[in-house]
């Protein structure tokens, strides 16, 4: 019966177009004690709930955030009174606030095209073709700096389009910088997009930024998860994973951030395909993740890796998937803390940093934790704005200061990395 809804329910979102959120409610819950934890623990196998985690289960000190489907709303809201949980309310209606972001892109999109990457509007949320057209335009207005490498391409058939910013040199030590690995985490994809205005517009004017360019390259894929972009457009704002379906299941799409050949299979990962970190069939399974993994090889000399998320303000080094803790750990702890220090310098916004597995939990198949046992030492994962108020639905006035203020922490990265060569 329960399978006959959902299957009625993709049927009908296939006939008619784009899922809707009404009544849905993001509940803010907060643990008082690891027996309360355990039981937050527990709904995530209520699997006729269907629940999504926004933030998952932690620690005491960080409260867990989920989306609760209209149908749902009461049970979980008994099922946490009865044992004596406390929640509030983040979001009352997300459709509501899903409308808003809509409108506010029809808005921008009936302004004119932009015909270069200045009159391009950095202060909105864009479709994926404005995002490849924005790269075809940096190129064309930059071409002794930037070219538009096709690393491979989506399930669907998307490019994987890869930004280079190199003023010369045969494999110069690299930095690559991803965003938007989870589709519905627009704001990365956005903050990519003005990261690759900043580099061109920096160089030769910022003194760091230019020492780093003249003896490194800097590899940015800004949407590293297209087929989830497209659909989180087009069909449900709050997709995460990639587009494949899965042999044997009605559920579509792999956690690309559980897909990587570091601690697979291991604690931290989904063997259900219906899960939101749902691994995969096997590690690299994922085109999208593939096509980075074979480049990362025939490269050879990336020094620095970051790969970009949101939300809950957090700078995360390796490891997820085990508590050994990485050779470089101190090292990479102390850059952190300058980084997020340089970060917060600018509006104040406030950081945790730490490991993946003591700073939120354990998860195994991480970009990071791949990149780092490759010998890639500086690897870093961001989780940019908020800390929930609006979480993935963060208001588009919001995206030029997220990308200036982790400017400030790339470039400590980065400077770092051109300092300290290994
Ligand atoms: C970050 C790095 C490595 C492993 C996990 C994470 C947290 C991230 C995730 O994959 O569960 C949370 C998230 O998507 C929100 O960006
Ligand atoms: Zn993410």
């Amino acid at each position: 019966m329960m399978r006959g809804l959902f299957a009625f329910a993709a049927l009908f979102v296939a006939v008619f177009g784009k899922e809707t959120f009404e009544g849905h409610q993001v509940l803010r819950i907060t643990a008082k004690d690891d027996v309360q934890l355990s039981l937050i623990k527990t709904m995530e196998d209520m699997v006729e709930f269907e629940l999504d985690f926004w933030r998952d289960v932690t620690d005491l000190a960080t409260p867990v955030d989920v989306r609760v489907p209209f149908h749902s709303l009461q049970s979980v809201k008994v099922f946490l009174e009865t044992q004596a949980i406390d929640y509030s309310i983040m979001i009352e209606d997300l459709q509501m606030m899903l409308d808003e972001e809509q409108e506010e892109m029809e808005s921008a999109a009936r302004a004119a095209e932009p015909r270069n990457t200045d009159s391009y509007d950095y202060a909105r949320y864009h479709t994926i073709s404005d995002i490849y057209s924005f790269q075809d335009m940096l190129v064309a207005e930059n071409p002794h700096m930037v070219s538009k490498l096709v690393i491979g391409q989506s399930y669907e058939g998307r490019p994987l389009n890869v930004l280079k910013f190199s003023t010369g040199g045969t494999n110069r030590p690299a930095i690559w910088i991803d965003t938007g690995i989870h589709s519905r985490e627009w704001v990365t994809q956005a903050s990519g997009t003005w990261f690759a205005k900043k580099i061109v517009t920096d160089y030769g004017r910022d003194p760091a930024l230019t020492a780093i360019l003249d003896n490194m390259d800097i590899f940015l894929e800004i949407v590293t998860n297209p087929d989830g972009y497209y659909f989180t457009h087009n069909t449900n704002r709050m997709w995460r994973k990639t587009r494949k379906p899965n042999r044997g299941s009605s559920c579509v799409g792999v956690d690309p951030n559980r897909n990587w050949n570091a601690g697979f299979g291991g604690a931290g990962a989904s063997g259900n395909p219906c899960s939101e970190t749902y691994r995969g069939p096997s590690a690299h399974s994922e085109s999208e993740v593939k096509s980075i993994v074979d480049f990362v090889r025939s490269h050879g000399n990336i020094k620095a890796f970051i790969s970009i998320h949101s939300y809950s303000q957090m700078l995360l080094y390796p490891y997820g998937y085990t508590r050994t803790p990485a050779r470089d750990q101190v090292e990479l702890h102390n850059l952190a803390k300058r980084a997020i220090t340089d970060l917060a310098s600018m509006y104040g916004t406030r950081y945790r940093y730490g490991s993946i597995i003591t700073t939120i939990y354990q998860a195994s198949g991480g970009t990071i934790d791949w990149t780092y046992d490759q010998g890639i030492k500086y690897s870093y994962t961001f989780e940019l704005r908020d800390t929930g108020r609006y979480g993935f639905i963060l208001p588009a006035n919001q995206i030029i200061p997220t990308a200036q203020e982790t400017w400030l922490a790339l470039m400590t990265i980065m400077d770092h990395t051109f300092k300290n060569p290994y």
